[in-house]
């Protein structure tokens, strides 16, 4: 198949998964288009079968806000006719899904198709498309995809609840790790080496965006470095950094935390983590957890949206209410300070994770999903 992918390039989940299942489906022989602003952060420079369209926003001066999603309509229009697309992969309902249909409406008027495919991912979802500027053309843009695909049950529900269910029928692919990338044993302790051998290293990987809830990650770490020294590892940048770096200085806990910024390659510095810390306000899935999960890190965090749907409570890690520090705090203690149990828990996450989120069923998923939808004659 010859297949278009749009998402937001920059740090973030949607994008990761967005360009590790465009890499996948090169694997397996499709031809990837991806088309945006910018080349996707999890996609090297060069892969078979894979090609990268830049969306270029004119500027103009009359323009205060130049109109990228009518400058993505364009791309996609093009980038479907000279390269044969057959459909259009939107990661993040807005604006993707309505530049796809956009697009899709040109084509239409000259007597050619492509469909559309959108996977929604979160906070198109649960926080922007519910802001009532975007609310109407979010369900509008969902509505006339036609397949949706949500990254778990928490999230199609959420969908039904906030839009309705008037649309295509929701279907939930989950997001998906590579077993030989997560995997603890193959990477040199480096990090360790930095930070000490003797102390746990607890470890963070966000856009640092206000639903992340970082100051409660450094909180967190505070509590738990009183009782044992630890120390705590920050990957990424955003917004709140500046606020997660006032509260460990603020807490006389600066000296432990290293803010490392954003970082590409993530899997080599979580084989050196002990405990993942993720306290966020919502969630749609957890990539990050997932991620930290199939590394063998147990994940604490809370059992907002998705998580659950992720983290077995209890068992791989421990979810707790948003906000409740001290029952993180604590849930963290007990698993550094037993290290048989530390040791269960990191097994499990890694064999659960594989078991139910790995690469090579996931992104068949997503194959036989495109191939039911696109008609007989093309797939
Ligand atoms: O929705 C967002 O805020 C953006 C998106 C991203 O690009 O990081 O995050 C969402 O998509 C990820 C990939 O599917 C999920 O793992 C995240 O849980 C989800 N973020 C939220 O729901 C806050």
């Amino acid at each position: 198949m010859n297949i278009g992918i749009t998402c937001y390039p920059t740090y973030g989940g949607s994008g990761a998964v967005a360009t590790e299942l465009g890499i996948a489906l090169a694997e397996r022989g499709h031809e990837v288009h991806f088309i945006t602003y910018r080349q996707p952060f999890r996609l090297p420079s060069f892969l078979p079968r894979i090609f990268f369209h830049e969306v270029d926003v004119g500027r103009y001066p009359l323009f205060e806000f130049p109109p990228y999603d009518l400058a993505l309509a364009v791309r996609m229009h093009e980038v479907v006719r000279s390269h044969h697309l057959e459909l259009l992969h939107c990661h993040y309902a807005i604006p993707h899904a309505t530049s796809a249909w956009i697009a899709r409406e040109m084509l239409r008027e000259a007597g050619e198709d492509v469909h559309v495919i959108t996977t929604l991912h979160g906070t198109d979802i649960t926080i922007v498309g519910q802001d009532p500027s975007f609310y109407p053309i979010t369900k509008f843009s969902i509505e006339k995809s036609d397949r949706i695909t949500a990254v778990s049950q928490y999230l199609k529900e959420e969908t039904c609840r906030a839009f309705g269910c008037d649309g295509p029928a929701i279907d939930v692919i989950h997001n998906f790790i590579d077993p030989d990338v997560y995997n603890r044993e193959k990477y040199p302790s480096l990090l360790k080496k930095q930070v000490g051998q003797s102390k746990p290293i607890l470890m963070h990987v966000s856009n640092f965006r206000t639903v992340k809830r970082v100051r409660d990650v450094v909180r967190i770490f505070a509590e738990v470095n009183r009782e044992l020294p630890s120390v705590l590892v920050m990957i990424g940048d955003g917004p709140d950094r500046p606020a997660a770096e006032e509260e460990a200085r603020m807490l006389g806990v600066a000296d432990s935390v290293s803010f490392l910024g954003k970082l590409d390659q993530i899997a080599p510095l979580l084989a050196a983590a002990d405990l993942f810390l993720l306290p966020s306000q919502s969630e749609s899935f957890g990539l990050s957890a997932l991620e930290a999960l199939a590394s063998g890190v147990p994940v604490i965090g809370t059992d907002a949206g998705g998580l659950p749907e992720v983290v077995r409570d209890g068992e791989t890690g421990v979810l707790c209410g948003v906000g409740d520090i001290p029952g993180m705090a604590a849930a963290s203690l007990e698993i550094l300070q037993d290290r048989k149990r530390w040791s269960e828990m990191s097994k499990l996450a890694s064999a659960d994770a594989r078991e139910r989120f790995s690469r090579d069923a996931i992104v068949s998923k997503y194959e036989s999903l495109y191939r039911t939808s696109l008609p007989a004659k093309t797939t």
